[in-house]
């Protein structure tokens, strides 16, 4: 149904911004370069955008530490920080539809859960941290009658957050709303593969009241603009997601430059653990299949290994490769479209990739595998089942980042934990199960920041969200993101 010509659906009519937004106005690179945008529903540039480079990012830092350091922003009542990013919430929600045309045509995602989970998720995001403003408390430490300890939250300074185009938008959100909550102020740069919603943020951000300054996006290459900010001398600090080649290069910037504060969110081979008494086949596979199928698989905590008691095997694997099947890959404008394009070419290659080398180590693929669409010139791939999977083969261990499921037997729960332990990773897991002592049990034993428990992906912006071992350090989303944005002033005063 949702299977056909890209060229079908007309190309919405949006007035794209595409230059730098610094200091609070859009301007040309300094290099006066520009990049092209190519969409991946059907490889066509959509777009030129200004590339930043390293005096551009020098700008961009410039007025950033500017505006901290003169306290237009910091220093306002928190009421009225509240409110501007109140209104920046607002903002976003009167122009969710235009955002998520843009991010669907920008990066691929179906245009109706860009609608229903990146901006909801994005207009919630700075609605929580906004209301988190004058609502946080700071603390007195308990150190007896004559003294007064105040344990207060101060702002970092100018912080640097790098994304990448999963989701460009959301992700900007968790890292940018909670850094301006707390009266930092922001350098932002989008992957070059999905400039264009930040640049429209930065512009609702600039009419909702940011100051000048507060909110700055330099879109432009990872190993230009993002190595310069990552070895700025006035960044204060790194938020950064991404892969983890990229996450150990900022440890290796803040070594080299001025120990700047480094949060990461990495990858993920996030397992689906269905234990033997887990609860109706149906239930699961619709569960299991979304869990990895959810933007094309282009998702950091992606359950892209189903881990399956011996006995349910059989059953749940057909009824997830049927699953899949039903799932075609189409025009992600296309407002009934499930499954989108991957991001880029090069993206389509690495995911090939992989699948090659799931054959080639003896891997058997039960259901797709193959490039789709391609007269359409986008990068679609079909929704792919493996079987015959040993714990050790590549794509039972590397991240794919596409709509690819490796399915792994096991016989007993130890099994299964050591399977569901067994990468490197530790984002993200689910276990299916009736039994509230094995459900509680498994999310113990099993390394990661999530665990779902009969679900998978349920989310709120209250819980927080990161990884354990190499998928990371430091949380997104909830209240406990403002520690990343903030470090801890004692002051001691003794009373006489
Ligand atoms: O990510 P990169 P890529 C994983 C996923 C995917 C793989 C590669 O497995 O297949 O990474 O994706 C910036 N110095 N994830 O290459 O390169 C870049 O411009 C400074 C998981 O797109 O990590 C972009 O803004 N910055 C993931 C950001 O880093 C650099 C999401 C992310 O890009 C840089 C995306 C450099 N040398 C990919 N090189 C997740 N955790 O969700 C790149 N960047």
């Amino acid at each position: 149904m949702a299977e056909q010509a890209a060229a079908a659906i007309a190309v919405p009519d949006i007035d794209l911004r595409t230059e730098l937004f610094v200091d609070g106005a859009f301007r040309p690179a300094a290099s006066g370069r520009t990049f092209d945008r190519v969409s991946p529903r059907d490889g066509r540039v959509i777009a030129a955008v200004a590339e930043a480079d390293a005096e551009d990012v020098d700008r961009a830092v410039a007025a950033a530490r500017a505006a901290f350091e003169d306290g237009r922003w910091r220093d306002l009542h928190p009421r009225e920080r509240r409110a501007v990013l109140r209104r920046l919430s607002e903002l976003i929600d009167a122009h969710a539809e235009e955002l998520a045309l843009t991010e669907s045509l920008d990066m691929g995602k179906p245009v109706s859960d860009a609608r229903a989970v990146d901006l909801r998720v994005t207009v919630q995001t700075f609605d929580f941290f906004a209301e988190a403003v004058d609502k946080t408390y700071d603390q007195v430490a308990p150190t007896g009658p004559r003294t007064l300890a105040t344990i207060t939250r101060e702002p970092l300074g100018v912080v640097a957050a790098i994304v990448p185009w999963n989701f460009p938008l959301m992700l900007a959100a968790w890292k940018v709303a909670p850094a301006l909550a707390t009266g930092n102020s922001v350098v932002l740069k989008p992957a070059e593969q999905s400039p264009l919603t930040a640049l429209r943020l930065a512009e609702l951000a600039a009419e909702a009241g940011v100051p000048p300054g507060v909110l700055n996006v330099v879109p432009g290459f990872g190993p230009t603009a993002g190595a310069a900010l990552g070895r700025h001398p006035d960044v204060d600090a790194v938020t950064f997601t991404g892969s983890g080649e990229v996450g150990r290069m900022f440890m290796h910037y803040a070594a080299e430059s001025n120990l700047k504060q480094v949060s990461l969110e990495l990858g993920g081979k996030s397992p689906q653990v269905v234990l033997a008494d887990a609860p109706d086949t149906a239930t699961v596979a619709e569960a299991v299949a979304g869990g990895i199928f959810f933007n094309q698989g282009e998702v950091c905590s992606a359950g892209s290994r189903l881990l399956v008691h011996h006995s349910r095997k059989d059953e749940l694997v057909d009824a997830v490769v049927r699953a899949s099947e039903a799932l075609r890959p189409g025009d992600p404008l296309d407002p009934s479209t499930t499954l989108g394009a991957l991001v880029e070419r090069v993206h389509l290659e690495r995911v090939l990739g992989h699948l090659d080398a799931a054959r080639a180590d003896g891997a058997d693929i039960l259901t797709g595998g193959n490039r789709a669409l391609e007269e359409t010139g986008g990068f679609y791939v079909e929704p792919t089942v493996i079987d015959g999977v040993a714990p050790d083969m590549r794509i039972a261990q590397e991240e794919v980042f596409g709509p690819v499921l490796a399915v792994l037997p096991f016989d007993d729960e130890e099994e299964a934990v050591a399977l569901a332990n067994g990468t490197p990773y530790g984002l993200a897991a689910s276990v299916w199960t009736r039994d509230l002592s094995k459900a509680h049990l498994m999310s113990r034993a099993i390394r990661a920041g999530t665990v779902w428990v009969n679900c998978f992906d349920a989310s709120d912006i209250t819980v927080p969200f990161g990884g354990y071992a190499q998928s990371g350090f430091g949380r997104d989303k909830s209240l406990h993101a403002l520690d990343k944005y903030t470090q801890l002033k004692t002051t001691w005063i003794q009373l006489y």
